[in-house]
Formats: structure tokens, sequence, C-alpha cells
């Protein structure tokens, strides 16, 4: 049986923090330290970036790289942790231990980008093509094999490769849902419409009326950039309700757009503004172009995808799984708890239901309470809820999942006392129970986000949140 598990091929696609989970995952079972050292399959990631950290990886490119390829960053200059470090720390890598030293609760991205890429040093790097990008997935029932076009960026060429189970990692933020509202083309503001995928300093809209159109993460926390770099007005636009905080003075809420003549925005309350640029925060499609109709997920930015069995294995080829395709709040431990399950069902330690009905009625099950979810909280314990219904299962180190939806409870009644403070609070670790230290500057005048200036201006808090 070992040689037989030995033999068979699993591909990881994408080597984001999802990719970068089940990898771990694989190496932590095969690992001869561990009590219970098992046969794993061979691995092989295979990651268009030409380093892992996906999303994390910051990148001035926008449109296409270099190769002519998408540009799959979404994230920008002065991006700060937008929930605190102490709702998706690793269980079993605590950032107290990687940085040698407790750390504040909302670090700017270069600091969680290290802490990510810290947990896997040990990785084989065989396991990792990079500069890779899968171009095309095809099962084959009667040998029950994927075969894989793969392009080799770096030498230009093809590769095709033929494996067992495929896990699909590419994340889901990374291609604009883009709207058109009517009279788009005839904007001539001074600066232009973009979409948040392709925002990447809010000092670019510095002395400028800026409309943000959304009313989720990114209209909330890139329309907070703005204001902090120096926009002369925010105005969001929602479709289906505000975001609901308390902004500051020169930040208005309106209803949906109507449609734009020159400069100025019509809204349907039938008021108008005039604005200098455009930022669509209109979120991203599940895109897999790389995938064959019969194993492509057809997903939306929600807490639970009723195509995947136990939210990981797709319902009609148990044999491909979808890593990280769910709305998030928590986000990298919520990763682990599917890639470590995804990882024991192809080892056949788990054991996946013969018929897709089954796998059906247990989906159905979180479907319905889905349905029934209403506050940020019902969603923050749902996904508990979910995470810990998996860790159950696997050998997941232990988490103490319900102490994380409190902080993100608490986190969510910070955003509402103050948006522009919440990131000066400082929470305590459920991993280390170590109270975190408070960055010396408030998030709005914090304008250096480097690693070296915020690992060296944490300093002990003396209150806490979450005792
Ligand atoms: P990704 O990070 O998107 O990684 C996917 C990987 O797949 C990439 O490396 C990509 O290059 C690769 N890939 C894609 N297509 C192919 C292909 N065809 N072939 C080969 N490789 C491919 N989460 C938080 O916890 N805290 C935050 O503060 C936070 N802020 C965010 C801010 C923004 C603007 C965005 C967009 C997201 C934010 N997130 C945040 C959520 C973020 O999605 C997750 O933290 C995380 O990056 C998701 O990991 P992933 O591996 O699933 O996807
Ligand atoms: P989200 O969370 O998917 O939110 C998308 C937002 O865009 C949401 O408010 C939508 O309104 C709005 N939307 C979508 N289509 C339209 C149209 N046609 N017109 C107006 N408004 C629209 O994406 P985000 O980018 O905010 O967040 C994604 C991740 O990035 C997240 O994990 C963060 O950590 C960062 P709705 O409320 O549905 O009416």
């Amino acid at each position: 049986r070992n040689d037989d598990m030995s033999r068979r091929r699993v591909a990881i696609l994408g080597a984001g923090p999802s990719g970068l989970s089940s990898l771990h995952s694989f190496y932590t079972a095969a690992s001869t330290t561990s009590s219970s050292s098992t046969v794993i399959p061979e691995i092989i990631c295979y990651e268009k970036q030409a380093e892992w950290g996906g999303l994390w990886n910051y990148s001035w490119r926008t449109g296409l790289d270099e190769t002519g390829e998408p540009v799959h960053a979404s994230m920008y200059r002065n991006l700060w942790s937008n929930s605190p470090k102490e709702c998706i720390e690793y269980p079993d890598y605590p950032f107290e231990t990687h940085f040698n030293k407790p750390i504040g609760s909302y670090p700017p991205r270069a600091v969680i980008a290290d802490y990510l890429k810290g947990r896997v040093t040990h990785i084989p790097k065989r396991w990792v093509k990079f500069r890779h990008v899968v171009r095309r997935v095809t099962y084959h029932e009667d040998i029950q094999k994927f075969d894989i076009v793969v392009q080799d960026l770096a030498n230009n060429v093809q590769v095709n490769d033929h494996v067992d189970h495929v896990i699909v990692a590419t994340g889901h933020f990374s291609t604009p849902n883009m709207p058109y509202f009517q009279g788009m083309d005839t904007f001539d503001g001074k600066g232009r419409i973009l979409h948040s995928h392709d925002f990447r300093n809010a000092a670019d809209f510095k002395d400028l009326h800026v409309l943000i159109v959304g009313a989720s993460y990114s209209a909330e926390d890139i329309g907070s950039q703005c204001y902090k770099y120096g926009a002369k007005s925010v105005t969001a636009s929602y479709r289906t309700r505000p975001m609901g905080f308390k902004w500051p003075k020169n930040w208005e809420t309106k209803p949906l757009v109507t449609k734009v003549q020159g400069t100025t925005v019509h809204f349907k309350d039938a008021s108008s503004k005039d604005v200098d640029a455009i930022i669509l925060c209109t979120g991203y499609q599940h895109s897999f172009p790389f995938l064959d109709e019969p194993i492509k997920l057809q997903g939306e930015n929600k807490i639970w995808l009723p195509q995947l069995y136990q939210g990981v294995a797709f319902e009609n080829n148990p044999r491909i799984h979808y890593l990280g395709m769910h709305q998030q709040y928590f986000s990298l431990t919520l990763f682990d708890a599917q890639a470590w399950w995804s990882r024991d069902v192809i080892l056949g330690k788990i054991q996946i239901p013969n018929t897709i009905q089954e796998r059906k009625e247990h989906s159905a099950k979180w479907t319905q309470r889905h349905d029934t979810l209403i506050t940020d909280k019902d969603k923050v314990w749902f996904q508990g809820d979910y995470i810990k219904s998996l860790i159950q299962q696997t050998d997941y180190p232990d988490l103490d999942v319900e102490a994380v939806n409190k902080i993100f409870v608490e986190w969510e009644h910070h955003k509402h006392q103050d948006i522009m403070g919440y990131r000066n609070n400082a929470y305590r670790s459920v991993v280390t129970n170590t109270l975190s230290p408070h960055f010396t500057t408030p998030w709005i005048k914090a304008m250096d986000d480097s690693m070296p200036y915020f690992l060296s201006h944490c300093k002990q808090a003396n209150t806490t949140t979450n005792d």
C-alpha cells in the first residue's frame, strides 16, 4: 500500500498561502520527526510567480507582466493587515517564534509575507516549479488521471504532466469584477477609472476628489488609504447597503451610481458629485480558465460554496480539491484546516462518501445554515465551526477556534467604534497567550510600513482587549 502511495502524484496549483498550507501539510505527514511518519505521494506545485507568497508579494506591475501573463497581485503599497494577526496565527508557528519577540497586532503587508514564508523554508525546493503557469487541466475517467499542460515561462516551453489528484490553490482575488455604468467612457476627471486590483499607491490620489464604488473590505480600506494619504474627499457608493462606519468629515456615502457625465457622477437618490477619480472596489471573480468545464468550480465570494464536499472536495469529482475558495474571516488557519483534510483524503485516512447524493446531502446542511446568517458574528461563528469540523478529523495542532471567533467579534466592535483607529488595538495570542505590544504610531499617522520600522516600534501594551 505504501508503494502504491509513493507512486501516486499530486499537483498543487499555486503557492500562495493556500498552496503553502498544502505543501506544509504533506511535509508534516512525511516528516521523520513526526511520531506517525507516513509515506506520501510525489508532490509537484506549479506557481506562476517567481516566488511563493501569492497576493502577499507586492508588485508595482499592473495589467500584464514581463511575459505577457496577467499580474496576480492585488495588494498595494502601504497595506496593513485588516484583521488582528491573532486571528490568522498558525498554531504550529507563532508570530513570536518567527520574529523572536512579540509584535503588534496589525502588521503591515511585508511582515505577514515574511511570517508565512518563514514556516515553509524547509519545504524541498524540488516540490515547487516557479514561473510555471498552468494552462489546461483535463480529467480522464477511464484511467482516473488528470492531464496538466503547464507553460514554463522562463524557458518558454510547454510541459505535460499526469497526476492522480489536483489541488487548486490559485486564489480568487485577482480577476476583477468590473461593472459598467452608463457614460463611463465620457469620464474626464484629473485621475482615471480603475479597479481595486490595479490600485497600488494611495499617494496617487492626494488632493483629488475620489469616488469609491463598493461597500466591502476593499472599499473600506482603499477609501481609508485615500483619506490617510490626503485625498480632498472620499465618496463611497454602495449597491445593497452602506458600510455603516463613522467616517471622517470629508467622507460621504451615496447609493449606487446611475450614470457618469464628464466629471459628474449621478446616484440613485438623484444627487450628483464632481469627482477626479473612480476606484471600482467591486470585488473579484472566481476564475479558472485552465480547468476543463466538468471539474470547474462556479464560485462566488461567499463563506459557503455548495459544490464542495466539506468545503474542499469537488462534489462531482472528489479527486480534485479546492483550497481557500471561500470568503475569508479566518485566512491562514482556514487554509491549513482545509489542507490537512485534503491531505488525509488523498492519503486514504479520511473516506469520502461514494455517491454524489451523499456528498450533496452533507453540503446541504451547511448551505441551510449559511442561508440563515445575518450578522458578522453569525458569519464568523459559521466559519469557526466549519474549521473546527475539519480539524477534528485530522491531527492538526490544537487551536482554540472559539477564542479566535471572540477576537474577530471584538475586531468588528473596534471597527465600529473607530474605523480609522481600530488598528491601534492589541490582542492576546490564543496560541502563546502573549499580549501583543502596541505599535507606537497610530495607524492614521504611520507612513513608514517597512518591516524593520514596524518591528522596532512595538512597545508592550498595558491594557488588553481580549483578556
Ligand atoms: P493567493 O494569495 O491569491 O495565491 C494564489 C497563487 O496561485 C498565487 O501565487 C498565483 O500566482 C498562483 N496562480 C494563480 N493562477 C495560476 C496558474 N494558472 N498557474 C500557476 N499558478 C497560479 N487576508 C488576510 O488574512 N488579512 C489581510 O489583511 C488581507 N488583506 C487582503 C487585501 C487584499 C487587497 C486582497 C486582495 C486580499 C487580502 N486578504 C487578506 C485575503 C487573501 O486572499 C489571503 O490572505 C491569501 O492571500 C489567499 O491565499 P491563496 O493562496 O488562496 O490565494
Ligand atoms: P467583496 O468582499 O467581494 O465585495 C465586493 C463589493 O463590491 C460588495 O460591496 C458588492 O456590493 C460590490 N459590488 C459588486 N458588484 C457591484 C456592482 N455591479 N455595482 C456596485 N457594487 C458592486 O470584494 P472586496 O474586494 O471588497 O474584498 C475582497 C478581499 O480583498 C477581501 O478578502 C479583503 O481582505 C480584501 P454588494 O454588497 O454585493 O451589493
